[in-house]
C-alpha cells in the first residue's frame, strides 16, 4: 500500500478512536445530569465512531498495510450545558470532515483510486452526521435555557435512538 496513504489512513484511525472517546465523555456527562436521551444518543454515536475506526483498520490490513492501534487519550469531561455539548459535537464533526477531505486529496495525488473509492463512504457519512448535529443544535438554540424545552428535547432524542435502533435491527 502507498506509504503516504497508509499514514493518512492511520491518522484517521486515531481521529475516529478519539471521536469515540469524546462522545463517550459526552454520554457520561449527560447521564450524570439527568439527560438520559442525550446519554443514549451519545453512547450510540460513540459506538458508531468505533465502528468507523474498525472499518479503516480492516481496510488497511486487507490492502497489505499495517493498521496501528492508537493510544487512548483523555477527552474533555466537563460541559457546561447541553447546548455546549452539541456545539462541541458539531465543531468536532467539522474537524473530522476536514480530515476526510484531506484523505481524499492524498488519494487523488497518489493516484490510489481504490482507497479513494473506499473513503467515499466516509464522505457521505460526514454529510449525514454534520446535518444531524446542525439540526439538533438549531433546536437547542431555539429552546434557549428553557427547562421544559430541554426536557422535551431529551425525551425526543431518546425516542429517536430507540426508533433508529429498531430500524437497524430490522434491516440487519
Ligand atoms: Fe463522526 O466521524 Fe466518524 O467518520
Amino acid at each position: 500500500m502507498n506509504t503516504r496513504v497508509e499514514i493518512a489512513l492511520n491518522d484517521q484511525v486515531e481521529k475516529e478512536s478519539f471521536s469515540s472517546q469524546f462522545y463517550l465523555a459526552m454520554a457520561s456527562w449527560a447521564e450524570n445530569n439527568g439527560l438520559n436521551g442525550t446519554a443514549q444518543f451519545m453512547y450510540k454515536h460513540s459506538d458508531e465512531e468505533r465502528f468507523h475506526m474498525l472499518k479503516l483498520m480492516k481496510f488497511i490490513n486487507e490492502r497489505g498495510g499495517k493498521a496501528v492501534v492508537p493510544a487512548v487519550s483523555q477527552p474533555p469531561m466537563e460541559f457546561n450545558t447541553i447546548l455546549n455539548v452539541f456545539e462541541q459535537l458539531l465543531h468536532h464533526e467539522l474537524m473530522v470532515t476536514d480530515s476526510i477531505n484531506n484523505l481524499v486529496d492524498i488519494c487523488l495525488q497518489e493516484k490510489d483510486y481504490t482507497t479513494h473509492n473506499f473513503v467515499q463512504w466516509y464522505v457521505s457519512e460526514q454529510l449525514e452526521e454534520e446535518a444531524l448535529a446542525r439540526t439538533l443544535l438549531d433546536k437547542l438554540k431555539l429552546i434557549g435555557g428553557d427547562a421544559g424545552g430541554i426536557y422535551i428535547f431529551d425525551r425526543d432524542l431518546e425516542k429517536f435512538v430507540t426508533t433508529t435502533n429498531k430500524d437497524t435491527q430490522e434491516t440487519a
